[in-house]
């Protein structure tokens, strides 16, 4: 079995460690500026690959595991302002597809790894600082972000048709999926770093809180 570690530091490359049990060799990947890394399995071949998203250059690296490594696949130029978070997930179609909460709008990009990936923007409210997904890649499921100006947390079904808004804290600025509540379907808590508040979501459903 191998464990992917990968870390936005501060200098101008992210750190990525491929682990087979133990904390031992690392490599280190260039990835200028970048602000964030998610870990999804992107080709669906069980290993997980990384997503690198940079707020200042408005791009995304695609980084897919292969032969024990992680290998730099290709940047995407996202039409996303200040994009800040990415999340793997799984569109009703069935295709593998990332999305990427920016400013405004969320950004989703079907079948990354093919030749042809599809672009579709979906409005959200403004400066998101956040996105997840309730699911892995290999179910559908929808999507929720933070809205770090309206103090939210925006839920939307697998048709990514609305959101619906739970009020929050002031100042949310991060997701965490988590079975806190162990029922097999996975929760959220959101961190509100103005009011240094952690809110818990109870998944009761499968796919919403
Ligand atoms: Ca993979
Ligand atoms: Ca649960």
């Amino acid at each position: 079995m191998v464990d992917a570690f990968v870390s936005a530091g501060l200098a101008e490359e992210a750190t990525a460690g491929i682990l087979d049990g133990a904390t031992s060799a690392f490599e280190a990947l260039p990835a200028a500026h970048v602000s964030d890394v998610r870990v999804g399995d992107m080709d669906a071949d069980g290993d997980p690959d990384a997503l690198a998203v940079s707020t200042t250059h408005s791009t995304l690296q695609i980084l897919r595991n292969e032969n024990g490594g992680l290998e730099v696949l290709h940047a995407l130029t996202l039409d996303c302002k200040s994009p800040r978070a990415a999340t793997v997930f799984r569109t009703v179609e069935g295709s593998t597809s990332f999305a990427v909460a920016c400013d405004g709008a969320v950004v989703i990009v079907e079948r990354p790894l093919s030749t042809a990936p599809g672009v579709a923007i979906v409005d959200a409210p403004a400066r998101l600082y956040d996105i997840a997904s309730l699911a892995d890649s290999s179910v559908p499921a929808g999507l929720s972000v933070v809205s770090i100006e309206s103090h939210e947390l925006l839920v939307a079904p697998p048709s990514l048709e609305g959101w619906t808004p739970y009020g929050l804290a002031r100042g949310p600025v991060a997701i965490a999926v988590v079975d806190v509540q162990p029922d097999n379907y996975p929760d959220l808590i959101v961190l509100s770093l103005e009011q240094r508040r952690l809110s818990l979501f109870v998944n009761q459903r499968g796919n919403a809180p």
